[in-house]
């Protein structure tokens, strides 16, 4: 047995309770080596003279591989809520209990020899918004959506879609323009409106901001954001903004007071100044580097001292400010992995007060355990899940065993709990357009968006992904959103119309859905999972490759009437299916 590759340490992904009453225990062993495992757990004070620790011995399920290991998983609950437990390891000629203080042959009778999950306090279990496993969201760019009021154009604003983005062009994009096309969102079905940056703030992306507590003047008033709002949420979509609180922009009030009174300024511990005097942009020339932190390199974005008190109660006021007065539903936080750990339990706190069932969603590209433990953010952008995607069924620069392989490895990463609310995206304002990235080949957007939508956590529509615009990274994914319907890809809009629907209209569709892929057929060009809830059993079939492929159904569904979800049609039962090139098939168990 491989002992070196057998690990499993409590109070994270590993363990962690589920809800009030259920531990959710995961091992993680070398890929192939253990046959089976057992969970040896009881409540730590359970003990006679005779036998020592009084525990119970159950098998755990092994609910995925990667490319290195075996998952392996186990629910329990315990009437005193607490838990001492070991594991009970079974290879083809050795059996070893796996204890917090090592390997033995035979399993230690001292409870005090073995894991701990010393008590499963309510206040600890962390619990996401129930509404966002139920939620389709739409990301917006505000500058690009819609041109709904004129009169609030800023100087040089271009005719819409009239060329090319660039970082530093405008369109005159606006509040009341998107609120002039709920129409169109609510038929296309989503539920939750996500905008990157509305505050005051001197670029087209509003990432530079001026004043934290003033809607942009090109993109409406307070009372103008006010009716967006109620009107969003008469319409059942929830409406999150972005926080940019990594660094403000170059024209906010306290940066410009340190840049005219240097260390004489209040403001002076507000930011991370190297040494005075500050290189003013105006002086520098070309890419001089600032002499004081930035978001990057950038002078425009000087980073805040997040850690400082007067700029913790600032950024914690616009947080509550603008829930409380504008019963916004969310945050999307910008750059949030390079912000304290305080900082941001402090923020949960203050969000979570105001608001309990307020989402809050963390920016951040790489493994973001840190920041999901419960006592953070409820989610983070998941785009190690997005690369996975594309790069299986966009680009197939990875094969149908190396997606599942990559998957299993995701979907370990982090507590059942947080991938229920994972934001699942294509892209985004800071990506290639999805279509783009696959070559123009709308077959293999429909594929992806079809894994977007079926795999744990909940989607994000890039806005104009629905009706197939194209761009570059950015600003060319920044394009002016298409309204002239002869331009629109409606066969696209209807597709993603249906997956909206299908993911309300089955429970098992969507994020509730216990996964398993049919790893039977790893070596298959055709990628299959099941999801099942107690009263559903789907099969996917996704075949992401240029030719037809037959499909041998596994047992669970062989010979067995079935509907087609797309088509609706009922399959005669049979035991293998074909799948055209670049097609899907979801079939529910009738
Ligand atoms: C501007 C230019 C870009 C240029 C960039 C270089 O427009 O063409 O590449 O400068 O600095 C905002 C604007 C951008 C602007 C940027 C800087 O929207 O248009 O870019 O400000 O002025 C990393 C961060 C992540 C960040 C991305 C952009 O981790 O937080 O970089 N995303 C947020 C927002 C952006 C925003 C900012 C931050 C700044 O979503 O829109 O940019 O407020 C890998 C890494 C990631 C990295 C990612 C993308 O995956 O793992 O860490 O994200 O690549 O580069």
């Amino acid at each position: 047995m491989q002992k070196e590759a057998i690990y499993h340490r409590p109070k994270n992904e590993f363990a962690y309770a589920y809800n009030e009453k259920d531990l959710h225990i995961r091992l993680k062993t070398k890929k192939d080596d253990v046959e089976d495992v057992e969970l040896l757990y009881g409540d730590p004070y359970e003990w006679d003279n005779e036998a020592g620790w009084l525990f119970q011995a159950e098998k755990m399920m092994k609910t995925g591989s990667d490319e290195l290991f075996d998952y392996w998983f186990k629910e329990v609950s315990l009437p005193f809520r607490r838990l001492r437990y070991g594991f009970r390891l079974h290879s083809k000629n050795e059996c070893l209990t796996y204890t917090e203080r090592g390997f033995y042959e035979d399993s230690p009778a001292d409870a005090g020899f073995y894991f701990c999950f010393p008590f499963l306090n309510e206040v600890d279990v962390f619990a996401p918004p129930e509404w966002v496993k139920d939620t389709v969201w739409y990301q917006i760019f505000p500058e690009r959506f819609a041109n709904g009021d004129k009169s609030l154009n800023p100087d040089g604003t271009l005719p819409w879609g009239s060329t090319s983005p660039t970082p530093t062009n405008f369109f005159g994009g606006d509040l009341v323009g998107i609120e002039n096309h709920l129409d169109y969102l609510s038929q296309l079905g989503i539920s939750g409106i996500y905008l990157t940056p509305i505050f005051k703030a001197h670029s087209n992306h509003k990432y530079d901001t001026i004043d934290y507590m003033e809607i942009d003047p090109q993109f409406g008033t307070k009372d103008t954001f006010k009716h967006f709002v109620k009107a969003c949420h008469a319409r059942g979509i929830r409406v999150m903004l972005d926080a940019v609180f990594n660094h403000s922009g170059y024209y906010f009030e306290p940066f410009q007071d340190v840049l005219k009174n240097g260390k004489d300024s209040n403001y002076r511990e507000w930011f991370h100044i190297h040494e005075f005097p500050i290189t003013k942009i105006e002086e520098a020339d070309g890419d001089v580097r600032p002499n004081y932190d930035a978001f990057a390199f950038v002078p425009t974005m000087p980073k805040l001292n997040t850690e400082h008190p007067e700029v913790k109660e600032y950024l914690l006021n616009v947080a509550a400010y603008w829930i409380r007065e504008f019963d916004i539903d969310g945050w999307r936080l910008d750059v949030a992995n390079e912000i304290d750990h305080s900082f941001w339990r402090e923020f949960r706190k203050v969000v979570k007060d105001i608001k309990p069932d307020a989402y809050i969603l963390g920016e951040i590209w790489h493994d973001s355990m840190p920041w999901l433990l419960g006592d953070q953010f409820d989610a983070v952008m998941n785009y190690p899940v997005t690369n996975a995607i594309i790069d299986f069924a966009g680009k197939h620069s990875i094969n149908n065993k190396a997606f599942i392989e990559q998957l299993t490895k995701l979907l370990h990463m982090y507590p059942r709990s947080v991938q229920e609310v994972a934001f699942n995206l294509l892209g985004s304002h800071d990506t290639p357009r999805i279509l783009t990235l696959s070559a123009n080949d709308e077959d293999l957007v429909k594929l992806q968006l079809l894994l977007q939508f079926s795999l744990p956590g909940t989607p994000c529509i890039y806005y104009g992904d629905e009706i197939g615009m194209t761009g570059g990274a950015d600003p060319g994914c920044r394009e002016c959103m298409v309204w002239d319907e002869e331009k629109q890809n409606q066969p696209l809009f209807k597709y993603v119309q249906q997956l909206i629907q299908l993911r309300t209209q089955s429970e098992a569709f969507g994020t509730r859905g216990d996964l398993t892929f049919v790893s039977t057929n790893l070596t298959s060009p055709l990628l299959s999972y099941i999801k099942v809830t107690k009263n559903e059993q789907l099969l996917f079939i996704i075949n992401a490759e240029r030719e037809c492929h037959e499909f041998e159904l596994p047992d669970e569904f062989i010979n067995l009437p079935m509907k087609e979800l797309f088509s609706e049609q009922v399959m005669e039962p049979s035991a293998k299916i074909r799948i055209g090139s670049k097609q899907a098939i979801v079939l529910k168990k009738l």
